[in-house]
């Protein structure tokens, strides 16, 4: 989950010295320093690219902004003519400087520390392309998918295609895997789901394990609840993340049979730190640890949060593992 971020000093000091956050992600020298910063203070196994889920509407042509406080801004995309305005052809011109990024990473990490690509899963970056800005009900996408499935569908497809595109290059670049954040897979119904996370999530994984068979994916339907279980089994993914709401009893039964799990830590209880963090550090190592998993928090980690509670999480993981 996000590792980098505002709850780090020497995160705000390079995002103090950049133009903006758009800025930071396309410079390579940065981007790459902003990702190494948390392995060199914790150690941790893996590092995360930094870098946005909305890069990709962006290098789409879609007008982009972070705004101060209030997140990103976007105009929004509502129609099929909008679609048709997309550039799906250039975005390689607009991306390359995270594929400079990633090489940067891959070679500065030491041999046993892995990088993590990412993009995010074309539902939840459709989200944010049709509604403008971040929402909690999402009723400009979720209505547009009832109505007019033919035309939301063209705008899906586009994201399935150019997210596997991206994340080939990521892949090209030195990621040693990759994940889909899927973070508003709660929303959607039952078939909503199947149709809209499902269904894009199991043609990339697909057509990315044809290029590169090696390359683990893990997935992250954030709110899926029970229906985690069949995205796991439906898109072929090799992990899956899930958010702080899924009990880790039923991930031991229900998941880690057939994938890897991922997670899932409050990030709440990061900030709480003590007992209220130990405890639940606790419970999910005793339950998942004897699978395969992957520790990880429940969701993003939030500014809040004190770098020492993050080292002391870090050992307390360490010496249990020992
Ligand atoms: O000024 C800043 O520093 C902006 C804060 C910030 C950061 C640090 C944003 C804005 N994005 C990021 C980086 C980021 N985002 C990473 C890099 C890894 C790292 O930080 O270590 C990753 C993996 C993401 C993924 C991301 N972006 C997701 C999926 C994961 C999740 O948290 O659910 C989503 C939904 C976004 C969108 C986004 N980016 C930023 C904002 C404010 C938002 C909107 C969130 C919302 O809808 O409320």
């Amino acid at each position: 989950m996000r590792q980098a971020g505002r709850y780090l000093p020497e995160y705000r000091d390079i995002r103090g010295k950049a133009q903006g956050f758009l800025e930071l992600c396309y410079s390579p020298e940065a981007a790459a320093e902003v990702t190494l910063q948390p392995i060199r203070r914790f150690g941790m196994d893996a590092a995360i690219l930094f870098a946005d889920i909305l890069l990709l509407p962006d290098a789409l042509g879609q007008k982009l902004e972070y705004r101060e406080g209030e997140g990103p801004v976007l105009e929004p995309v509502r129609d099929e003519t909008a679609v048709a305005a997309l550039r799906p052809q250039v975005i390689h011109e607009r991306l390359a400087p995270v594929y400079e990024t990633v090489e940067r990473v891959a070679g500065a990490l030491p041999d046993d520390v892995a990088l993590i690509g990412f993009a995010g899963a074309p539902w939840t970056v459709a989200t944010y392309m049709v509604e403008g800005h971040a929402t909690k009900e999402f009723m400009e996408p979720r209505l547009w998918a009832l109505r007019d499935p033919g035309g939301f569908g063209r705008l899906i497809d586009l994201l399935t295609e150019t997210t596997t595109e991206y994340l080939s290059r990521q892949i090209e670049a030195g990621a040693h895997a990759v994940q889909l954040f899927d973070s508003w897979a709660g929303v959607l119904s039952d078939s909503q789901f199947a149709r809209w996370c499902i269904a894009p999530t199991r043609s990339i994984v697909g057509r990315l394990k044809r290029r590169f068979p090696e390359v683990p994916v893990i997935g992250f339907p954030r709110g899926a609840g029970v229906k985690t279980a069949e995205y796991a089994a439906a898109t072929g993914i090799d992990g899956v993340g899930i958010d702080t709401s899924v009990p880790v009893w039923w991930a031991t039964e229900e998941l880690q049979q057939s994938v890897a799990v991922q997670g899932n830590l409050d990030p709440l209880a990061l900030v709480a730190g003590g007992q209220a963090m130990e405890g639940q550090a606790r419970e999910i190592l005793e339950c998942l640890s004897y699978g395969p998993f992957v520790f990880n928090l429940g969701h993003g980690i939030v500014p809040q949060t004190p770098p020492e509670h993050v080292a002391a999480l870090s050992d307390l993981i360490r010496n249990w593992r020992a």
